[in-house]
């Protein structure tokens, strides 16, 4: 049985998820790595990085990449278009909510702590999102879902991408700028309907909330240090940490 390596918190992994929901897959194990965070974790995943899927011991990083493979080895329902045209549509929005969003707001959220904060990554890595929910609002579709009338790839990605736009983005001292753009919000408030996003939009709150009690409690940032320190150990023995 194959297993998506997967945490409620992480975007990326929630783009695969809501797409696994969406098709109907039951075949795949949804598990958090025990050696998420670990050396051991980038020793066995170079990237260190979560989502992974794990075929049968192949794995397979990079949550783009394994969307591509589950609609090639389960094709239906298709949530890609129904021509070349129309897959390059849903694939353009995907790369909005994956590079033009979710990759800045993941960089970004380290600076959500104002004891951690830097000014000056927050105005270049919020700037970026401002910026590009204002290109996201020239071009998303305005029936309730990003585009072609149904729920596509490009759904799977600006959900979790939007979800931290909205509860993480102002943490950093930048407000969501995602009222300011009309097509972006009626999108937004009319997708949290769906069920498989709202199913995914529960275990990303659940995640969140668990992130900001450990925050608040002192336990995160010991775990940071401890992980940090952990790397840095391994590296010095020359043990696979980048
Ligand atoms: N480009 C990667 C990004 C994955 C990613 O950044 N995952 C985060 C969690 S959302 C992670 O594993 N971070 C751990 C780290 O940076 O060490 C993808 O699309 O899968």
């Amino acid at each position: 049985m194959m297993k998506l390596y997967s945490g409620d918190l992480s975007p990326y992994s929630a783009r695969v998820r809501m797409q696994i929901y969406a098709k109907g897959i039951t075949d795949i194990a949804l598990e958090r790595p025990a050696s998420f965070g670990t050396p051991r974790f980038r020793q066995d995943h170079p990237i260190g990085r979560i989502p992974v899927l794990d075929i049968d011991g192949d794995m397979m990083p990079e949550s783009d990449v394994i969307a591509e493979y589950l609609e090639e080895i389960y094709p239906q329902p298709s949530m890609l278009g129904a021509t070349p045209r129309e897959t390059a549509q849903i694939r353009t929005l995907a790369r909005l909510g994956d590079i033009y969003i979710m990759n800045n707001m993941f960089m970004l959220s380290g600076q959500t702590r104002a004891a951690t904060r830097n000014a000056g990554i927050v105005e270049l890595l919020a700037g970026q999102v401002v910026r590009n929910i204002k290109a996201l609002d020239r071009m998303i579709g305005q029936d309730g879902f990003a585009c072609r009338g149904r729920l596509t790839m490009a759904d799977c990605a600006l959900v979790p991408g939007l979800f931290m736009v909205e509860n993480v983005l102002p943490a950093t001292g930048v407000d969501n700028p995602i009222p300011a753009s009309a097509k972006v919000a009626a999108y937004w408030a009319a997708i949290q309907t769906n069920e498989h996003a709202a199913r995914t939009l529960v275990e990303l709150h659940r995640g969140l909330e668990e992130r900001r009690e450990l925050i608040r409690t002192g336990a995160f940032d010991k775990m940071m240090a401890a992980a940090r320190a952990a790397m840095a150990a391994a590296e010095a023995e020359g043990v696979g940490a980048t």
